[in-house]
């Protein structure tokens, strides 16, 4: 089975990721992990860490010769801000003090976690908690695609809106999407509204505030009958929201259409079926996402993620200190302003994770080969349906 966990402390020695099931015989190479790991980083409205931080992958088993060899892929990142914590955060030292939280952020991991893990320290919870971690999906992800891409499968996150300011990309092809979000600071698929969303960002940083949005990730070249609507748990719209939703801020999933369907006549939400000679059954819209029943039907996957606002704000909340019980402002130290345009590209990394499960449950093998005739197979038989 194909798995991904991680591991790692925002400010501990690095982040890790561990991915089972992956198959042998296929090429990776830490220059497309890299990549994404630097799309991530990037971003107007990301706070000062990221300029001390450079992600780049070590690859510690899996590979050998930039080739998968069928065993566990364990992916480490090394978070450099480590050089300044090693005294506060050191997991052999004899006792570690200094750097103390006790004024838990509205928002965050702080309180609950405390009470739930006994922490007097609420850093023991804001480490783990911290989209740090993303860092070790972004890894995991782009392995993901790296794997599905030999099978003509591609993964495209991008910016839909941010704040109150949406940006329309439907009509611009999906390349063209992506390319323009890898070199817009707001990671947006067309940049005519990013001097707006600039100004609205500058706003919330004069005012020690944060911003959230709404992202959008599309799969294409998925065959159909990928997830299954035998049990809850098999439907592949449900682990697609549950993957997205557990990214750190995200308050709401949607697949397609999503909420907008809610407001629609039943004729006006679906797509009509039609078949060409040459194209075979088709449709002419996507209102579903690319999902009916649990499974994927062919079109394209479209999956969207609304983003909270970051609850560490300069200007802060109102809190209570969970020592002095006093009321005080909520604990903030450095913080991002606008973190949207990494969670795109976290979310891509999720989807191609979950999609790549998808795949190589339905066509799995121990080696690239073998997958690829299961494939092949399955294809030629749809294609006759
Ligand atoms: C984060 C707080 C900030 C972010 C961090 C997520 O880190 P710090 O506390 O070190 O200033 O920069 O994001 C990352 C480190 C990253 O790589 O994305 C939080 O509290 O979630």
């Amino acid at each position: 089975m194909f798995t991904f966990s991680s591991a790692g402390e925002s400010h501990g020695p690095g982040v890790m990721a561990l991915i089972d099931g992956v198959p042998s015989g296929f090429v990776v190479t830490t220059d497309d992990i890299d990549r994404d790991l630097a799309r991530r980083q990037k971003g107007y409205g990301r706070g000062g860490r990221m300029s001390i931080e450079r992600d780049r992958v070590k690859i510690l088993s899996g590979i050998r010769g930039k080739v998968t060899i069928g065993s566990p892929v364990a992916l480490l990142i090394h978070n450099k801000d480590w050089e300044n914590w090693a005294p506060y955060m050191n997991p052999e030292g004899d006792t570690v003090s200094g750097k103390e939280v006790t004024r838990p952020r509205p928002g965050h991991a702080d309180l609950s976690g405390g009470m739930k893990y006994g922490h007097r320290d609420l850093r023991n919870v804001l480490e783990r908690a911290s989209a740090r971690e993303t860092a070790a999906r972004t890894a995991a992800g782009s392995l993901a695609k790296t794997l599905l891409l030999p099978f003509g499968i591609e993964f495209y996150g991008y910016v839909v809106s941010i704040g109150e300011i949406k940006i329309d990309a439907d009509n611009i092809p999906l390349r063209q999407r992506i390319e323009n979000a890898n070199k817009s600071p707001f990671g947006t698929p067309t940049h005519e509204r990013d001097e707006e969303i600039k100004i609205r960002v500058d706003e919330a940083k004069e005012r020690g505030d944060t911003l959230g949005g709404v992202i959008e990730v599309i799969a294409s070249g998925l065959p159909p009958g990928l997830g299954s609507p035998s049990q809850w748990y098999s439907r592949l719209d449900a682990k697609l929201a549950f993957s997205v939703m557990s990214i750190p801020a995200i308050k709401g999933v949607e697949i397609g259409d999503g909420f907008r369907l809610s407001e629609r006549f039943g004729s006006e939400a679906h797509d009509e079926i039609f078949f060409g000679d040459e194209k075979g059954f088709y449709r002419k819209t996507n209102r579903a996402g690319g999902l009916e029943g649990g499974m994927t039907n062919g079109s394209h996957l479209v999956v969207r993620a609304s983003m909270k606002p970051i609850p560490t704000l300069r200007s802060s909340l109102s809190s209570v200190d969970i020592d002095t019980k006093e009321a005080v402002d909520a604990s903030s130290e450095r913080s991002d302003i606008c973190a949207v345009p990494s969670a795109s590209v976290v979310a891509e990394a999720m989807v191609a994770l979950i999609v790549a499960g998808e795949f190589f449950a339905k066509f799995g093998g121990d080696t690239k080969e073998d997958i690829a005739k299961s494939f092949k197979s399955y294809i030629e038989r749809i294609r006759n349906f």
